[in-house]
């Protein structure tokens, strides 16, 4: 199959801006926020249409593409064959609610299991991070340096609380080595925001064992653009249909973090 893969980006592209108006137009209104597997688990009104609102364009425009959406308007998709679109239409829905701020559009596009295009857009700072794999990544069209290596020492890492305080998932002793032995540690919220700050160099590595494939699908294909790691927190390929663990770096921090830390872990 020939895939045009410079209108499909171009389309993408134009279809994230759009969302993200309407996000930002939304702020004034008040928004209906309800829960789903959990009472802190929360869905807003906005997350469904924006879904929606991709489905329908995507829909029109590339009838054969399947589409997997965080909200479930999408595909029952089972395979990667063809172009896969994974949508996830707000990534970091409570900071949305409680912040307006933190959080972001993620779009990962795929063609027979091969991540080719990767959108991240901040919507509230109006930066949209693109990759076409091979093409580098951008940050509003302006090319973002290749990754370099970081001592663990000096390096800020991203970890939610959660996972070094009992929890139904991990050890909750396992990270603790490795907390004390980094120059800091931060949570942002919005898995999409954490990886794209792996790419951009603005913290070194980003550790998690819960992750959905809408979560990742876009940050994978920009931090291994740029030459740093994306694997699950066994060091393997993550299966972007599947819920992983994601432990991203950059290079040679990745590799040594394994080593030393991570590599007894029952992840
Ligand atoms: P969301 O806002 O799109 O739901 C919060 O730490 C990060 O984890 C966000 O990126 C959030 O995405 C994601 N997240 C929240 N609940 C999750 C779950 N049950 N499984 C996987 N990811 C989740
Ligand atoms: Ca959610
Ligand atoms: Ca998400
Ligand atoms: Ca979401």
């Amino acid at each position: 199959m020939e895939w045009n893969l410079k209108e499909i980006d171009t389309y993408a592209k134009k279809w994230i801006r759009e969302a993200g108006d309407h996000i930002r137009a939304s702020f004034s209104k008040t928004l209906n926020v309800t829960s789903k597997s959990n009472p802190n688990d929360l869905v807003t009104d906005l997350d469904k249409a924006t879904e929606q609102f991709f489905i329908k364009k995507i829909k029109e425009t590339y009838p054969d593409h399947k589409i997997i959406g965080e909200e479930g308007y999408g595909d029952n998709v089972t395979d990667l064959t063809g172009t896969v679109w994974i949508i996830d239409p707000i990534d970091g829905t409570m900071n949305f609610v409680h912040q307006q701020r933190n959080f972001a559009i993620s779009i990962g596009i795929y063609f027979d299991g091969e991540g080719l295009i990767g959108l991240i857009y901040d919507v509230v700072h109006d930066e949209l991070y693109h990759c076409i794999k091979g093409n580098g990544v951008y940050l509003n069209e302006k090319p973002i340096p290749k990754l370099t290596e970081a001592k663990i020492s000096e390096a800020i890492i991203a970890l939610n609380a959660t996972w070094v305080a009992p929890n139904k998932r991990i050890d909750h002793q396992l990270l603790l080595p490795l907390v004390k032995d980094v120059r800091g540690t931060r949570s942002y919220g919005s898995a999409a925001m954490e990886m794209v700050y792996v790419a951009t160099g603005r913290i070194d590595a980003y550790i998690t064992p819960r992750l959905a494939p809408w979560d990742i699908a876009a940050g994978i294909i920009m931090i291994k653009e740029l030459g740093g790691k994306a694997t699950n927190l066994r060091g393997e390929e993550v299966d972007i249909l599947k819920q992983n663990s994601l432990f991203a770096a950059k290079p040679g921090l990745h590799g040594y973090i394994l080593r030393n830390y991570l590599k007894d872990g029952k992840w």
